[in-house]
């Protein structure tokens, strides 16, 4: 009885941290902006059958319609209202992306946007995503409904009501971020409807939730609404299984508020990994990759099993957000291939891979004039359907890297691996790198300006493997390079530096 209520307790504290993907799945894909109907035909014939865990959606609820500019990306993150009704669909076409999701094992995680409603400067009418009336002068959200007590303003110590200095965390957590109405989670009325909005979410069958803004909510308050959340649908998931909880905190040190102060919740979004490793990629700053020997806490990031990670967002992919000119992302494409390659074969983490759309990018001093450009769409404002070519890419302008065989192949390798140590490093003292994942896999990089050749120790069995970044194993065959694993676990490797992708990945999966 001890030994069980003890699980109990075990299970109850660390619920939150699992992401409750299917064992042997181990990433998460954030198709950012896709519409409901196409994640649902996403996950059945492509994201199950090549081993994703899930993905990450767009805030699903209500929003303010923005038209100048034209629809951006981010009046997303400008609720209105908790109806499911937004560009990406309706709750018919939300409620159908989920059952079929889960049906093939892929589960669904949402954007809750729940410090803030919509700008202050945002009027009132009813050109919000599904038609609700609102008010932002006088802070009336009645298809919640919010009135004026249930925000911050009268907290809010700034001569402006807005956030004026991240040093001071009383302002970071009650005052506006960017002219957002900020909402007063202090109050149970106002964590109850959050809840409720959450748990509407639960019953349909998501299986957790990346929290935005989490910087500018106090700990305390999203522990009073998240310990109101429901168990995962039975349906799916096992009896007593809680949301996985990831909490958007930017945290690159230098500020008070800590990304170890969310811990409590769930795990947090590790943003000094896409900073650092974008930056080591590109030999910034004196970096290089033989530094990356003890990647992860060795370089000052949150614990492992604390960490969501990956090599760029939708924010700082586009210049918001955090992360600066570092950041490797799809205009990037070889140097972000290794990044992503990187981050799929090392333990460090809880992954998560970035799947974008195109826009016309444009510098001007510096700065991106487009970075507001919304998702493909019509003339009318709906968002473009992902179309599918050929070759397997994706049309449309949709850029779809989770498709790029390399990264693709990558999320494969990290299933492969899963819960095996970091094995053999070797590297050059300078940016030509290997290591291994115990017997089942093995990377190499060559990030330098001169060829590699070198007879490593892999740690797998003798055999001949098929190298998953070239190509793959294609029945008995490889269309990629093949690599002789020898009877001591050696193997020769030969990168050129001017190969399309200099990196090399075998796993006991593709071994001939
Ligand atoms: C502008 C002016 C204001 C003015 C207002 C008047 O800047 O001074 O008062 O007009 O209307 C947009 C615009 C912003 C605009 C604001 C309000 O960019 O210029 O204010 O809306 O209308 C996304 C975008 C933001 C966008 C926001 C809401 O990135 O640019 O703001 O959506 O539409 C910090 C946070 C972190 C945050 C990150 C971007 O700690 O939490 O900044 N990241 C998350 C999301 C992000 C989202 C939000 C938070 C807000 O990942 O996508 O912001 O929900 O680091
Ligand atoms: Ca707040």
């Amino acid at each position: 009885m001890r030994v069980f209520l003890l699980l109990v307790a075990f299970e109850l504290s660390w619920a939150q941290y699992n992401p409750n993907t299917k064992p042997g799945r181990t990433s998460i894909v954030h198709l950012f902006e896709w519409r409901w109907a196409d994640i649902a035909l996403e996950c059945e014939r492509y994201l199950a059958p090549n081993g994703f865990g899930g993905v990450q959606i767009s805030p699903p609820n209500e929003n303010l319609v923005v038209t100048n500019p034209w629809r951006p990306w981010w009046e997303r993150y400008q609720p209105i209202s908790y109806k499911l009704c937004s560009r990406s669909g309706n709750e018919n076409e939300f409620k159908d992306m989920v059952t079929r999701c889960n049906n093939v094992g892929v589960y669904i995680y949402v954007d809750a946007v729940v410090n803030h409603m919509c700008g202050a400067a945002a009027g009132s009418g009813t050109h919000s995503t599904c038609g609700s009336y609102f008010n932002s002068e006088t802070h009336d959200f009645p298809a919640v409904p919010y009135s004026g007590w249930d925000f911050n303003d009268w907290k809010c110590k700034t001569g402006s009501g807005e956030i004026e200095n991240y040093g001071d965390p009383y302002q970071v957590r009650d005052c506006r971020l960017v002219s957002l109405l900020d909402l007063a989670l202090e109050k149970d009325y106002v964590r109850s409807k959050v809840a409720e909005y959450m748990n509407h979410l639960i019953d349909i069958g998501v299986a957790g939730f990346r929290i935005d803004a989490s910087k500018h909510m106090w700990p305390g308050d999203m522990k009073a609404f998240l310990d109101k959340l429901k168990n995962l649908r039975t349906t799916w998931f096992a009896e007593g299984t809680r949301p996985f909880i990831f909490q958007e905190v930017i945290d690159l040190g230098g500020e008070p508020i800590k990304a170890s102060d969310y811990y409590g919740n769930g795990r947090v979004t590790e943003f000094k990994y896409g900073a650092k490793l974008g930056t080591v990629i590109r030999k910034w700053s004196g970096e290089k990759m033989a530094y990356l020997k003890n990647w992860g806490e060795g370089w000052g990031f949150m614990p492992s099993d604390k960490a969501v990670v990956f090599v760029d967002n939708h924010d700082n992919q586009r210049g918001h957000g955090a992360g600066g000119s570092a950041i490797l992302t799809f205009w990037d494409s070889r140097q972000y291939k290794m990044a992503v390659g990187f981050m799929l074969a090392h333990p460090y983490g809880f992954t998560r891979v970035m799947s974008s759309f195109r826009w016309p990018r444009y510098f001007e001093n510096g700065k991106d004039i487009n970075d507001w450009v919304g998702p493909p769409s019509n003339g009318d404002g709906s968002t473009k359907s992902v179309t599918i070519n050929p070759d397997t890419t994706c049309g449309n302008d949709w850029v779809c890297e989770h498709r790029w065989r390399q990264i693709r192949n990558m999320v494969i390798f990290r299933n492969v691996v899963d819960g095996q140590p970091f094995t053999n490093w070797w590297d050059n003292n300078s940016n030509q790198v290997a290591f291994g994942r115990g017997n089942k896999g093995f990377i190499v990089f060559n990030n330098d300006d001169w060829n590699m050749s070198e007879t490593l120790q892999t740690g797998l069995p003798a055999g001949t493997y098929c190298d998953v970044i070239s190509g793959q194993k294609e029945g008995n065959g490889c269309s990629g390079i093949k690599i002789q694993v020898n009877g001591d676990g050696t193997a020769y490797f030969q990168i050129s530096n001017s190969a399309e992708d200099p990196f090399v990945a075998i796993h006991v999966d593709a071994k001939l």
